[in-house]
């Protein structure tokens, strides 16, 4: 969030609107304010149930009219009828070469199964959890004697230079929703743009 909020800050195409964070307290609203941005809290713990969250988050977004929504770090899972309402206009960085390992612990399960290969995607929120369309992929090696810490560092590096660029892709009008079917550059992405890092992150 603190690198697509500075990157927009320098010499983007987008402005970040508002940040919003599900937890009071945490790093991302601080450093938000700091960088001049407004924020609000809409508390997760605070409200009876999902309906009563959806509900007062929906409205929050909504005053904003913002263009695009941009989960990071957003680990709640929303609804379906929460997320259809802002279909192609939501996206996740999620930290594994989706499809592969949607859900948690992303980097353990990588390790435990002995991949070779890990990384990030950047796709656009359906229903399905970490199953919507997938945009762009960044590649990273796993090296022997990596740690879930060792690899999450090197992972994140890349969510680093790939969210800004998504962001600017819809921003410049190069990516587009086209009911579920995305488009960039007027061809239709049956399947991510992958960009491969090399070993130099750590
Ligand atoms: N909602 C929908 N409908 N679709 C997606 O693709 C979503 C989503 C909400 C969040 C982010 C995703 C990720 O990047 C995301 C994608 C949290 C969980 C989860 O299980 C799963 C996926 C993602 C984020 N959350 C637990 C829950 O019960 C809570 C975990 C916790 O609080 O530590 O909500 O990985």
């Amino acid at each position: 969030m603190a690198t697509i909020a500075r990157a927009c800050l320098q010499n983007r195409l987008a402005a970040v609107a508002v940040v919003i964070s599900d937890r009071p307290g945490v790093a991302g609203i601080t450093t938000a304010q700091d960088l001049g941005i407004e924020t609000h809290v809409v508390s997760w713990k605070s409200a009876a149930d999902r309906a009563a969250f959806e509900l007062t988050l929906g409205q929050c977004i909504d005053a904003y009219t913002p263009d695009l929504v941009v989960l990071a770090g957003f680990m709640r899972v929303l609804s379906g009828p929460f997320v259809e309402r802002y279909a192609g206009r939501m996206l996740n960085i999620h930290p594994s070469l989706l499809p592969k390992y949607t859900g948690l612990h992303t980097h353990r399960r990588v390790l435990e199964a002995g991949d070779t290969a890990h990384g990030a995607t950047v796709h656009f929120v359906t229903p399905e959890l970490d199953g919507g369309p997938l945009i762009l992929q960044a590649r990273v090696p796993v090296n022997a004697g990596d740690t879930e810490a060792t690899l999450s560092a090197r992972v994140q590096a890349t969510e680093h230079v790939i969210y800004p660029r998504v962001i600017d892709w819809i921003a410049e009008g190069r990516l587009e929703w086209n009911g579920g079917h995305p488009l960039l550059d007027g061809k239709a992405l049956h399947e991510p743009v992958v960009e491969y890092f090399g070993a130099s992150y750590q």
